[in-house]
């Protein structure tokens, strides 16, 4: 067990229905610390070089235009465990599979439109926190 630091978005489905405030208490309640936190439109280039892992999926022109379609809300989480944590508090990709109480289970519209991400390991937590911010703008 250790303190860990893991990147999380809340995506545009969430952000278009004012749910930013809602999913941040899930993180906080389950222990999630935010310590560092944005609004921001992506262009579609830039969701593209965030999703880059995926560019060969059949779906990555529907997720870079989704990430592209209104603002989001980028933020640094910081706990124990906090990538495997935040995994849970999100629960599974498509919300028909997400635990009841899970963001993806409460919220989510599809498994497209699906609400939040959240880095999958350590090192693509570093990839994608450095992606969007500065080490200057982490305050734990
Ligand atoms: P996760 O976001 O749970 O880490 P992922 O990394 O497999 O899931 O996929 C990244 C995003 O791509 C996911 O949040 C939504 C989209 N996506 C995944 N599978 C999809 C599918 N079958 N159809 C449409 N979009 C999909
Ligand atoms: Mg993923």
């Amino acid at each position: 067990m250790a303190i860990e630091r893991t990147l999380s978005i809340i995506k545009p489905d969430a952000t278009k229905r004012n749910l930013t405030g809602k999913i941040n208490a899930k993180f906080e309640d389950a222990g999630l610390r935010i310590i560092a936190q944005k609004r921001i439109q992506l262009t579609k280039e830039q969701a593209g070089a965030f999703y880059a892992v995926h560019k060969e999926r059949p779906f990555f022109d529907e997720l870079t235009t989704f990430m592209a379609s209104e603002p989001v809300v980028v933020q640094v989480l910081e706990g124990e465990s906090a990538i495997a944590k935040n995994r849970e508090v999100m629960g599974a990709t498509n919300p028909a599979d997400a635990a009841p109480g899970t963001v993806r289970a409460e919220f989510a519209e599809s498994v497209g439109e699906n609400s939040v991400h959240g880095s999958d390991a350590p090192e693509t937590a570093a990839v994608e926190i450095a992606f969007f911010f500065s080490s200057l703008e982490l305050v734990g």
